[in-house]
């Protein structure tokens, strides 16, 4: 068994390390499109709307690096991937970067041999129940049935907090989010658990929301974030700044409705570096001077695109959390545009 996940492990590394050696930024550009991994469907992250077009925080990352690399939002083929087909889509150059969220974990990197351009969701694991199952804690779930997501750190995380808490239970697994919202309805398994953000958006989806609670317990950290291959800098540089622009927007003030009057020159030199009026931020990158403004435009900046999508005023109702500005007490912080 071990000697098989190994070998699944070394055989996702060896296809980045062939996929790896072209520049994906070429790629990308002779293709005229960028193709960005995303789930199969989580409402909020990433779905596609009522007229099919995908919609969502993690769509929102694509739609952005499409916008700083061909100077179109709606330059993307969205390629949905599930918990366990998503490295090898990424290894193997299916698509070009990965945006669902994935924890940021030393063997993704390391072994694996993926880059993490930054984190876009700081998330933790937790439990979904039934209220009529009349638990108040996760300690209290000895014997459970638990729906869970194959080939995720969700299904690691929960044998760790078992075992650590001396409690049995029986996993039900299951490929996608949208194969375990009916068979938890169901009853095929007494509890759900995934990252919590993940939680509030199945949640969101149901027809009772109020009947099910989420139980205290944040059981790990899930630093949720866009991934590259190993090997090619240049563009995980590409899509690591795209992500920086849009929460350095955010914390300088620069939003969709203000944009347009800022990118004619501020009395902010780094709003002007942002937005390419001075210095040659978007040359060094191999990009158009104004790449970070069409990356702010295509969705708004970090925090509208928090809002608009998974936000307070959204059915998923998310607060910023950890996910504010470091300006306000939260982890967002993006390293200086110079
Ligand atoms: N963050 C965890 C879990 C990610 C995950 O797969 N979450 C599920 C449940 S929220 C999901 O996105 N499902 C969407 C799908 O089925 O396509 C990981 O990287 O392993």
């Amino acid at each position: 068994m071990k000697k098989t996940v190994l070998l699944g492990a070394m055989t996702i590394a060896g296809l980045a390390a062939g996929a790896a050696s072209a520049a994906t930024m070429d790629d990308v550009k002779a293709r005229g499109k960028l193709n960005c991994g995303v789930t199969t469907g989580l409402v909020g992250f990433a779905a596609p709307d009522a007229n099919g077009e995908w919609d969502g925080f993690d769509v929102g990352v694509c739609r952005a690096v499409a916008a700083a690399v061909l100077g179109d939002p709606s330059a993307v083929e969205f390629v949905p991937t599930t918990g366990k087909t998503r490295f090898t889509a990424l290894a193997s150059g299916e698509i070009d970067m990965l945006a669902r969220n994935t924890t940021w974990t030393f063997s993704r990197d390391v072994d694996l041999k993926f880059e993490f351009v930054g984190i876009n969701y700081y998330d933790g694991q937790g439990f979904m129940v039934p209220k009529e199952l009349g638990v108040s804690s996760a300690k209290e779930l000895d014997g459970a049935t638990v729906c869970i997501q194959t080939g995720t750190t969700t299904e690691l995380n929960l044998a760790d907090f078992f075992r650590a808490n001396n409690i049995s239970y029986e996993p039900v697994p299951i490929e996608t989010n949208a194969e375990a919202q009916p068979l938890y309805l169901e009853g095929a398994c007494d509890v759900y658990t995934t990252d919590a953000s993940g939680l509030a958006a199945t949640r969101a989806a149901f027809e009772n929301p109020g009947d099910h609670v989420v139980l205290p317990e944040i059981i790990s950290k899930e630093p949720l974030g866009p991934l590259v291959r190993h090997g090619d800098n240049e563009w995980g540089d590409v899509v690591r700044w795209t992500l920086n622009a849009l929460i350095a927007a955010e914390e300088l003030g620069v939003t969709s409705a203000n944009i347009a009057e800022l990118a004619a020159g501020t009395n902010n030199p780094e709003i002007n570096r942002l937005l390419g009026t001075e210095g040659n931020l978007g040359e060094m990158l191999g990009l158009n001077a104004d790449w970070a403004k069409m990356a702010i435009m295509a969705g708004g900046n970090y925090g509208e695109l928090f809002e608009t999508n998974i936000g307070e005023n959204t059915p998923i109702g998310l607060s910023r959390g950890l996910n504010a500005q470091w300006t306000d007490g939260g982890l967002l912080y993006s390293p200086p545009f110079r």
